[in-house]
């Protein structure tokens, strides 16, 4: 295995031994609007990662906190089609999607969430049928168009094909760039609930919005994937992501969301994301921002298994796992 690649936050890693957690990179990017580099971001998260600190004030002692994490080798792919680069995405993750691990994925740009969820069908708390999957989705953009210059798997249509292979609920956090037809979309697909960013981010009323949202989070039940677009924050926390907004979310409201999904009494968050990250050249802020939100999701992870919201299920497998052959995401809308 190519141990030259960086591991999550810099800890030594045993690759034959069954992992707790484990961090797939997938530098993937076909469709990003105007940026470049979140093939790169991936890795560059895992490097800053390295200075982030272990201290976890959620658990009271420094991570790893007892769990063993994996760092895979980065997902690739020969395909010349976007759909078979897709496909190929669900084939590196499936081996992980069984319930015995936590998997957090590195993007790459947006258009991974629909492989991402396709894999996870299969999950035991799931059973086969996504209609049982709440997905909590901090982005400034909805990703609900029916297609972008064409293409109906550009990030920008993420959501909307997330709900096409039939996910049950979506929640949306910092939404503050979207289109008529999407606001359209929002209204009329009674699964979807936004949390506007001109709301919740308010100088007015601001607050309140802020605290039903939480309470909204803290209600959640049964499985739960957690996707967080970059650009959900604030374009100033992240100005290398593929489209940097302002007016999003804070650090801390970031922080409180994540931490708010992952208590929630009743749900179990079977997996999670950051994507949309990308290298930044002149500071290391964009990829050291992206570490600390992925810091967060698997120190909240981590309370959440010591206070029985997440256990184990399925065979406990060793090592590393060999993706499935390419298999049926591009065909499951068609079912
Ligand atoms: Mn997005």
């Amino acid at each position: 295995m190519d141990r030259d690649l960086p591991t999550f936050l810099g800890l030594p890693e045993d690759d034959d031994a069954a992992p707790d957690v484990v961090v797939l990179p997938l530098p993937y990017e076909l469709t990003t609007s105007y940026g470049q580099g979140t093939a790169d971001g991936p890795i560059a998260c895992l490097e800053a990662s390295a200075q982030v600190e272990l201290h976890e004030v959620l658990l009271g002692e420094d991570l790893p906190a007892g769990l063993r994490f994996r760092t895979e080798t980065p997902w690739s792919s020969e395909a010349g089609s976007l759909l078979e680069q897709l496909d190929d995405i669900e084939a590196f993750l499936r081996p992980w999607c069984g319930g015995d691990v936590f998997p957090l994925s590195l993007g790459g740009e947006h258009g991974i969430l629909p492989p991402m969820l396709a894999a996870l069908r299969d999950h035991p708390a799931l059973g086969g049928d996504l209609s049982r999957l709440t997905v909590v989705q901090i982005d400034a953009h909805a990703d609900l168009r029916s297609e972008l210059d064409g293409e109906p798997y550009s990030h920008a249509c993420a959501a909307a094909r997330a709900l096409d292979l039939g996910v049950g609920r979506l929640l949306q956090v910092g939404v503050r760039a979207h289109s008529l037809e999407e606001q359209k979309r929002i209204d009329d697909d009674e699964r979807i609930t936004a949390w506007f960013a001109r709301d919740v981010m308010a100088p007015s009323g601001g607050e309140a919005a802020w605290a039903s949202l939480l309470d909204a989070l803290h209600a959640l039940e049964g499985p739960v994937h957690l996707t967080f677009d970059l650009d959900g924050l604030d374009g100033t926390l992240v100005p290398a992501t593929g489209t940097p907004v302002p007016g999003g979310l804070t650090f801390w409201h970031a922080i409180q969301a994540i931490e708010g999904v992952f208590s929630a009494p009743k749900a179990t968050v079977i997996s999670a994301d950051v994507n949309e990250i990308a290298r930044q050249a002149d500071s290391p802020l964009t990829q050291f921002t992206a570490a600390m939100l992925a810091t967060k999701i698997v120190g909240a992870h981590a309370l959440a298994r010591r206070e029985g919201r997440w256990s184990a299920v399925g065979d406990a497998q060793q090592g590393r796992r060999t993706p499935l052959p390419r298999k049926t995401f591009s065909s499951m809308g068609n079912d």
